[in-house]
């Protein structure tokens, strides 16, 4: 399915894919194409076949060069609130997503697209990625929740270089300050998202739901509440319809068949 600025298909079984299409503007993010994505992400939120997202840009160039400056720069002081506003809730959509987000990052996530990459769930990367909070260069501050998601992800000392200095980060780099989880082959870029999210969508529907929910909502919270959450959560796990397959497939020496109930 296309949207004017996003491509949507179904490239497995259970995997959703998700492609930012304005290569003219570096897939740069406006109101539309914030729009179109919080479209998109609450079909496939509503569609209990969708068992994994990945996110991408199209070209060879850019995953997001950043929220787009052409438009921000047009934007009253109100259409910057309601940008703001678009901006947070599809963050934070990703993040409550009923299944796990990634982003394959093909090139450039800058600013916001940096930010946006930051809500996926996690970030595997093309060895032409570049990522960067140049936003300091142009007068603003990260505004879709960079300087926070950042410091969870690759710690404060590292956050606050970045964001200050707006020096871009390479893939290596990226991979070894666990700002990514995987480095590719620009070609070998979908391919990696694809087994990834086949090994999601083999799972226990119920069970990968809960997990990512846990360790996104536990990161908000002190150590003994969210075990005690975790304990609570691994309750309703084991009330599962899965959890008697699960166990009993292994016991069995079969392969369990999963109806997430
Ligand atoms: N916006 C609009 N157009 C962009 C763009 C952007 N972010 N990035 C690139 N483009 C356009 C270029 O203008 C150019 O258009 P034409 O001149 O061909 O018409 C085309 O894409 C190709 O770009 P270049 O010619 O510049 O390509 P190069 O290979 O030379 O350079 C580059 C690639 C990625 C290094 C360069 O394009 C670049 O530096 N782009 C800007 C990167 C940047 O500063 N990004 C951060 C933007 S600030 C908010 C929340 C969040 C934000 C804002 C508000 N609120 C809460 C309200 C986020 C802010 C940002 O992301």
């Amino acid at each position: 399915m296309a949207h004017g600025t996003l491509r949507v298909t179904d490239p497995a079984p259970g995997v959703r894919l998700l492609t930012i299409h304005r290569p003219q503007a570096l897939n740069a993010l406006n109101p539309q194409v914030l729009r179109e994505l919080m479209q998109a992400l609450a079909d496939a939120s509503g569609d209990a076949s969708v068992r994994a997202l990945l996110l991408t840009g199209a070209g060879e160039k850019a995953f997001v060069a950043g929220a787009d400056i052409a438009a921000m720069r047009a934007m009253s002081a109100l259409e910057g609130r309601e940008f703001a506003v678009q901006g947070h809730a599809l963050m934070r959509a990703l993040e409550m997503a009923p299944f796990p987000a990634i982003a394959l990052v093909n090139g450039y996530a800058l600013g916001g697209g940096c930010e946006l990459a930051l809500a996926c769930d996690f970030i595997v990367a093309s060895e032409k990625a570049v990522f960067g909070q140049p936003e300091v260069g142009l007068g603003i501050v990260p505004g879709f929740g960079g300087t926070q998601r950042l410091t969870r992800l690759v710690g404060k000392g590292m956050a606050v270089e970045l964001c200050t200095t707006g020096r871009q980060v390479k893939a290596d780099e990226a991979l070894r300050i666990g700002l990514v989880n995987h480095v590719v082959a620009p070609a070998a870029l979908l391919d990696k998202g694809l087994e990834l999210a086949g090994q999601i969508a083999q799972k226990a529907p119920v069970a990968v739901k809960l997990a990512k929910h846990l360790v996104q909502r536990g990161q908000d919270m002190d150590l003994a509440n969210a075990n005690a959450f975790e304990a609570d959560v691994f309750g309703v796990a084991f009330g599962t319809d899965d959890r008697v397959e699960g166990m009993g497939a292994f016991l069995e020496k079969r392969k369990a068949e999963f109806r997430g109930r």
